[in-house]
């Protein structure tokens, strides 16, 4: 028994840390929160959870600019479009799914209480057009400057100007809520606000600084990608930089080989010391608590029910190996909330665990940290409708479907950052004229609901690559895995 349970533990060793930690991190989180820490003690508390968040950080870009370039590169030209195309083609349908689970639970659940209906016009509530909106979320996805996007402290692209409409009605006071990310002055940080204006102004919200700077992923993604794919066509004059980029992706890995074991440890310190800032939990109202029910029973519908039976019924193998594969990953996620945080972990999980091959989880996962966030879309998706239950708003068939078509597209904007999807939904509000400032209404629990649809994002990416590996299998079978260039140790 010794000699199993040691094995056991060789094979599990971080896994079993992991999850270890998460539930210490929970605990001394919960006890630390009775001893009423200073502000300093608890800055001081947090340092190493910030090492743990730094680090994934400082691996993202050359993880995602690396493996893009080395990963398209080594395709030719057919495979890399049919990998593409069936890559952004699944995404975005299974995104599309999830935002229709989470319309169902809400319209099950009903969070927001079933009272006398209106109709937005009778309420009086400004429609505001979300075309600026949406038009600005597309415009962010294409770069000025490809390179400056990508190396240079970039502001987020989830965070458009919006002043939420002054109410029509007379007898609400006018509010004027203004959503903004700002840069500071370094470009050091970037974080997401929502400022109430009416007299005496005050902030109503404020995101955690991004764990990536700001960074625009999907500038990095597009320069990346467009790279690859043009390296693979000049062929052997291309050779010197994508065998830097496969040189520099292999060493990315091996640091993440070693820096994974630092991870259990400031996981505690990162949950723990998020425990100790947030607002008395006690003081969520019974809706928010009815509806933080909804959105997991969606993220679990979809992620734990919807997602592993689409991966049993196209690769016809147990989606639950494949998961448990990726759990250590599930894990960071939930500690970090931040997808491209979990990128460089996601990557060692299919590699070392689930043997995908290497080249399509070099372009799967960096393509789909950035646009393929399922837990994100639905949590738009079930936020908006909350929103219209809780002002009493009759939404009809029409406004359902632009629901669905923006929250899609807004989970699509949404950076792999803390609590993006808190502000991309600004555009699912406009576009069916509901109120933004209630955005208010969901931010006591946003924090720990970003927890887990990140996890989700992280899942559907990881299932995403093991579909992708099953469907391309025959393009990769003909060299077993390995790239055409000769692996860069020898
Ligand atoms: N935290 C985001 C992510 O990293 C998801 C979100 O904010 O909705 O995927």
């Amino acid at each position: 028994i010794l000699a199993r349970g040691r094995d056991v533990c060789k094979r599990n060793g971080l896994l079993i840390l992991s999850v270890l930690s998460v539930t210490v991190g929970c605990l001394l989180g919960f006890f630390l929160r009775t001893r009423r820490l200073s502000p300093q003690e608890i800055s001081y508390f947090q340092f190493p959870g910030e090492l743990l968040m730094r680090m994934l950080k400082m691996l993202i870009l050359p993880l995602v600019v690396s493996s893009l370039m080395s990963g398209l590169a080594s395709l030719d030209a057919k495979t890399s479009s049919r990998l593409g195309i069936l890559t952004v083609a699944y995404y975005l349908w299974t995104t599309f799914v999830a935002v229709i689970v989470g319309i169902i639970m809400v319209s099950i659940i009903h969070p927001g209480g079933a009272a006398q209906k209106e109709t937005m016009e009778q309420s009086g509530k400004a429609i505001m057009s979300s075309a600026d909106a949406l038009l600005d979320l597309i415009r962010n996805m294409f770069p000025a400057n490809l390179v400056e996007a990508t190396f240079k402290q970039y502001r987020t692209k989830t965070t458009p100007i919006i002043k939420s409409p002054k109410m029509a009605s007379e007898e609400a006071a006018p509010r004027q809520i203004l959503i903004y990310g700002v840069q500071e002055e370094n470009g050091s940080r970037v974080q997401n606000f929502a400022l109430d204006l009416t007299p005496p102004p005050e902030i109503v919200y404020k995101s955690e600084p991004d764990t990536i700077d700001g960074m625009n992923v999907l500038g990095i993604v597009i320069f990346s990608a467009t790279m690859g794919i043009m390296l693979g066509r000049m062929g052997d004059s291309g050779t010197p930089l994508v065998s830097f980029c496969q040189c520099l992706n292999e060493s990315v890995m091996k640091i993440v080989a070693v820096a994974v074991w630092y991870f259990p440890f400031g996981i505690v310190f990162l949950i723990a010391g998020k425990i100790l800032e947030m607002d008395d939990p006690t003081a969520v109202r019974k809706k928010l608590g009815f509806y933080a029910v909804t959105v997991v029973c969606g993220l679990v519908v979809h992620g734990l029910f919807i997602l592993p039976l689409l991966y049993f019924f196209i690769t016809k193998k147990n989606p639950i190996v494949f998961i448990r594969g990726v759990l250590q990953a599930l894990l960071i996620a939930l500690a970090t909330s931040s997808s491209s945080a979990t990128l460089p972990i996601t990557f060692k999980c299919l590699l070392e665990n689930n043997h995908i091959d290497r080249r399509i989880a070099r372009f799967v996962l960096p393509v789909g940290a950035t646009i393929n966030m399922d837990g994100t879309a639905l949590y738009e998706a079930v936020a908006a409708i909350f929103i219209a239950q809780v002002n009493n708003y009759e939404l009809d068939f029409g406004q359902i479907i632009t629901i669905s078509i923006t929250a899609t597209a807004a989970s699509i904007g949404a950076a792999g950052i803390p609590q993006a999807g808190l502000v991309t939904m600004v555009i699912v509000l406009t576009s069916v004229g509901l109120p933004t400032d209630d955005i208010t209404l969901i931010i006591a629990v946003d924090w720990a609901l970003d927890r887990f649809r990140t996890m989700i994002n992280v899942l559907g990416d990881a299932l995403a690559a093991g579909i992708m590996a099953h469907i391309c299998r025959k393009d990769f079978a003909q060299d077993t895995g390995t790239e055409k260039l000769p692996p860069c140790e020898t």
